[in-house]
C-alpha cells in the first residue's frame, strides 16, 4: 500500500520534473533568441484576454500591482498540475503522458504566434519546451516504474530469463532494500537535476530579459539634442509613393540588420566612452554627454551591406544625427604616415575604414540617432560610425568605443581575416523592386520602378530593358543626395506571355553598371538584376 502511494507522488513528480526542465529550455530560448515568444508570458498574456473584465478587476483588486507576478504564479501552477497528470500517465499508461507534454507545447505554441506581437517564429520556445519535456519524460517514468517496481514486496521473474530459482524465491529483505534504495535515489537524483536544470534556465532566462528591459528603458528615457544642423528636408518628389517599391527613407523596423553579436550588447551609455589612440599626436577621449554637448548634424545616408547579392535586400536609407568624425580626428591630430582607422565596438568587431574617407567632407559620422530616435539597440545603440560610400563592414561599426589611427598595413579588421578585402568602397548597383520578381500581373499599362545607388558617387540614370530589347530610360525621382540611393521608375504596356526585364544604373560619372557578374566576396557583388514576370 505505501509503495503504491509513493509511486502516485513519484510519478506525478517526474512529470513535474520533466516539465519543469522543458519549460526552462523554452524560457530560455525566447529569451536569447525570440523575446517576445516567452512560452508562460506568453499564456499568461492571452489568460489575460480571454478573463472577463470581472476577473481582471478582481484580479488587480486582489493583487494590486503584483497582478503581473500573480499572474506567472498561476500559469505555473496550471503548468505544475497538468505537468503531474502526464506524469501518473506516462508511468501507468506510456506513451499518454508524452501525448499530454507534447500537446501542452503545442498549445504553447498557438498561444504564443497568435499574440498580436508575434512574430513568424514565436512558436519555436513553446515547440522546444513540448519536445524537451517529452524527450525528458520517458526516461524519468520508467526510473520511477523501476524505483516502484523494485519496492514491491515479491521480486519479479523476468521473463525472459526464466530462471525457476529466482522467481519464487522469498525476498532477501536486505537486497530488495538495497535495489529500492538505488533506483530510488537514480529517479530522485535525475528528476532532481531536470527540475534543477529547468528552474535555473527559466530564472536566467528572465533575467536577461529583465536586463533587456532595463537597457530599453534608459534608451526610451533619452532625449537627443535637436541638430545643429539640420539635413535640408526631403523632397517630396524623392518618394514616388509606387506600392512594393522601398520607400526612400527606411522605417527603423525594416532597416536590414546584420553583425557578428549572437546577443545584442546592452551599452549604457553613462558608462559608454570613445578612446581615439594609435598614430596621432594626442588621445582623445569623448564620453556620451561630451558627445551630446557637441554641434551635431543631421545627414541621409544609404547603408548598404556587402553580402548583399545582386537584388539583394541588405540595404536600407536613414536621416541619422551625429557628430563628424573628420572633427575628433583633427583633434587628435594623425600622423602623416598613418592611412586607416580600425574602429572597434564592445563586443571586439572591428572595421579598416580608409583614413581619408574619415577626414575629408563627406558626412562620415559618429551617429547617436537614426530617424529621428535614439539608435535602436540592434543598430548599435548608444553610438555608431556611419560613412557615406563605404560597405558596412568596412566602416559603419555598431555600438563603437575606440578609433585607433593606424596603417593597413600594421593591422587587420574582422572580415579582413576571414576573406574579404581591406577596402570596401560601394559598388553601382541597382534592382527593381515592381513587379516583385515571380509576380503574375496583368496585361495593359503598367509600371516597372526600383530604386538604384553608388553613395558619395550619385546616381545619373538608370536603364530598363524588356526581354532582349533596347535599353530604355528610366525616370529618376529626386535624389535626397549623392550619398542616398534613388528610386526610378519606367512605364510598361505588358502584353501577354513571360517577359525578363533587366536594369541597369548609370553613375554621375557616366559609368554603365557592368553586367559581369561577379560574387559578394571579396568587395561586392556586381551584375544587372533580372526579374521573370507573367503577364495574363
Ligand atoms: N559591432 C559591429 N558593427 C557592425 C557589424 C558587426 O558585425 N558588429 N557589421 C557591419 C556590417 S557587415 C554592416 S553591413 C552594418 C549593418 O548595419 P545595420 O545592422 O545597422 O544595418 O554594420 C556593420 N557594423
Ligand atoms: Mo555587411
Amino acid at each position: 500500500m505505501a509503495t503504491r502511494s509513493a509511486s502516485v507522488a513519484a510519478s506525478a513528480w517526474a512529470g513535474v520534473a520533466a516539465v519543469a526542465l522543458g519549460a526552462g529550455a523554452g524560457e530560455l530560448v525566447a529569451a536569447l533568441a525570440l523575446p517576445t515568444a516567452s512560452p508562460i508570458a506568453s499564456m499568461g498574456a492571452a489568460l489575460i484576454d480571454l478573463a472577463p473584465p470581472w476577473a481582471k478587476d478582481a484580479a488587480i483588486g486582489l493583487f494590486g500591482t503584483a497582478d503581473k507576478l500573480a499572474l506567472i504564479a498561476g500559469v505555473v501552477v496550471v503548468l505544475v498540475v497538468v505537468a503531474a497528470i502526464a506524469g501518473l500517465l506516462e508511468v501507468r499508461v506510456p506513451p499518454w503522458g508524452r501525448v499530454l507534454v507534447v500537446g501542452l507545447g503545442l498549445v504553447g505554441a498557438v498561444v504564443a504566434s497568435t499574440r498580436p506581437d508575434a512574430t513568424g517564429m514565436a512558436w519555436i520556445p513553446s515547440a522546444v519546451a513540448g519536445v524537451v519535456a517529452a524527450a525528458a519524460l520517458g526516461p524519468l517514468a520508467r526510473r520511477c516504474a523501476r524505483a516502484a517496481a523494485h519496492a514491491a514486496p515479491f521480486v519479479r521473474a523476468d521473463p525472459a530469463d526464466g530462471n525457476p530459482d529466482v522467481a519464487p524465491a522469498a525476498p532477501d529483505p536486505a537486497s530488495a532494500e538495497r535495489g529500492t534504495g538505488l533506483d530510488r535515489r537514480g529517479f530522485l537524483l535525475w528528476s532532481g537535476v531536470a527540475a534543477g536544470a529547468g528552474v535555473i534556465a527559466a530564472l536566467g532566462g528572465w533575467a536577461l530579459q529583465a536586463g533587456r528591459q532595463a537597457a530599453s528603458a534608459v534608451r526610451e528615457a533619452i532625449a537627443l539634442p535637436r541638430p545643429a544642423q539640420t539635413a535640408a528636408p526631403i523632397p517630396a518628389t524623392a518618394d514616388l509613393g509606387i506600392p512594393d517599391l522601398a520607400p526612400v527613407i527606411t522605417p527603423n523596423a525594416e532597416f536590414y540588420r546584420i553583425d557578428t553579436a549572437l546577443l545584442v550588447p546592452d551599452v549604457d551609455p553613462h558608462a559608454w566612452s570613445l578612446r581615439i589612440h594609435g598614430m596621432v599626436a594626442r588621445e582623445v577621449v569623448i564620453t556620451w554627454d561630451e558627445l551630446l554637448a557637441l554641434p551635431l548634424q543631421e545627414s541621409v545616408t544609404t547603408l548598404a551591406c556587402v553580402s548583399n547579392e545582386v537584388g539583394g535586400t541588405l540595404i536600407g536609407n536613414a536621416v541619422w544625427l551625429g557628430y563628424p568624425i573628420r572633427e575628433l580626428l583633427r583633434q587628435a591630430g594623425p600622423d602623416s604616415g598613418a592611412d586607416m582607422v580600425l574602429s572597434r565596438s564592445v563586443d571586439g568587431f572591428t572595421a579598416s575604414t580608409p583614413l581619408e574617407a574619415l577626414t575629408d567632407e563627406r558626412n562620415a559620422i559618429l551617429a547617436v540617432g537614426m530617424n529621428g530616435e535614439p539608435l535602436p539597440a540592434e543598430h548599435g545603440f548608444p553610438v555608431r560610425m556611419v560613412v557615406p560610400g563605404l560597405y558596412g563592414y568596412v566602416s559603419a561599426t555598431k555600438w563603437v568605443t575606440e578609433l585607433q589611427v593606424t596603417r593597413f598595413d600594421a593591422a587587420r579588421a574582422y572580415w579582413t581575416d576571414r576573406g574579404w578585402s581591406e577596402r570596401g568602397p560601394i559598388k553601382l548597383q541597382s534592382r527593381i523592386d515592381v513587379p516583385r520578381s515571380g509576380r503574375q500581373i496583368s496585361a495593359g499599362d503598367t509600371v516597372v520602378a526600383g530604386v538604384a545607388w553608388q553613395q558619395h558617387v550619385g546616381i545619373a540614370a538608370v536603364e530598363v530593358q524588356i526581354d532582349d530589347g533596347e535599353w530604355m530610360p528610366a525616370t529618376l525621382a529626386t535624389a535626397i543626395s549623392d550619398d542616398t540611393w534613388v528610386q526610378w521608375s519606367m512605364p510598361w504596356t505588358a502584353t501577354t506571355g513571360t517577359h525578363t526585364v533587366r536594369c541597369r544604373a548609370i553613375n554621375a560619372r557616366g559609368q554603365t553598371q557592368t553586367g559581369e557578374h561577379a560574387p559578394v566576396v571579396p568587395d561586392g557583388a556586381t551584375g544587372w538584376h533580372q526579374i521573370g514576370v507573367t503577364v495574363a
